[in-house]
């Protein structure tokens, strides 16, 4: 994968959204996100043909501007649809075992240890997601924030991995990820949740397409 694809990377369920969620979806595109990934959890959640369709939605308009379209968790779904790729966690599924059918498409992984990171890598993770660097409201069960310390490991054990920060991420708070060697973040709410998500794109793209 292409570094620069982390650069601004939106995570999106229709539960995220203000906004109606292909409209946001949409504006996001236009504004300049670099990667999507289609993430539908928790109450109210779409299942089935349903989301089967709302995902053919997400697919077709990331198409239309040329974006990475990833589905987080559902690799069933994802292998269906021919999605660019799948982002999982430690309790999803083990890379290893989904690389033969996920050939020439991108896995992402979410790692918050050494060795889960160190694992990631060996299984042939294409990029790590690494957070929740600050506190996070759209993740019921995540973890306690980290802060930076982390991710600073890791780029420095991979110099070269892909490498997006995630959880809590806001245009006032991203610089320090970029220093702490960060290629780009990954935010639900900064976008999903502001009134007008262009200048929040512009100023995350300032920082990380520079
Ligand atoms: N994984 C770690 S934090 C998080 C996920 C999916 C939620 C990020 O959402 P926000 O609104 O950008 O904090
Ligand atoms: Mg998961």
């Amino acid at each position: 994968m292409r570094k620069e694809d982390l650069a601004v990377y939106l995570i999106m369920g229709t539960q995220n959204c203000i906004e109606p969620p292909l409209q946001v979806l949409e504006q996001a595109l236009q504004a300049g996100i670099t990667m999507f990934q289609l993430r539908e959890k928790g109450e109210g959640a779409l299942t089935g043909k349903d989301l089967e369709m709302f995902a053919r939605e997400c697919q077709r308009l990331c198409k239309q501007y040329e974006i990475p379209f990833i589905v987080n968790d559902h690799i069933e779904l994802a292998l269906k649809i021919e999605a660019d790729g799948v982002h999982i966690g430690q309790e999803d599924m083990e890379l290893e075992k989904i690389r033969p059918e996920f050939k020439g498409k991108m896995i992402g992984v979410s790692v918050h240890t050494k060795e889960e990171l160190v694992q990631a890598v060996d299984q042939g993770t294409d990029y790590v997601g690494i957070g929740p660097i600050y506190e996070t409201k759209s993740k019921q069960d995540a973890k306690k924030p980290a802060g930076v310390t982390f991710l600073q490991e890791a780029r420095k054990l991979y110099p070269t991995l892909p490498i997006v920060a995630i959880g809590g991420i806001t245009v006032e708070n991203a610089q320090p990820l970029k220093e702490s060697g960060a290629d780009g973040v990954a935010v639900i709410s900064a976008i999903c949740q502001s009134e007008d998500c262009r200048p929040v794109i512009g100023s995350l793209q300032s920082i990380f397409k520079a």
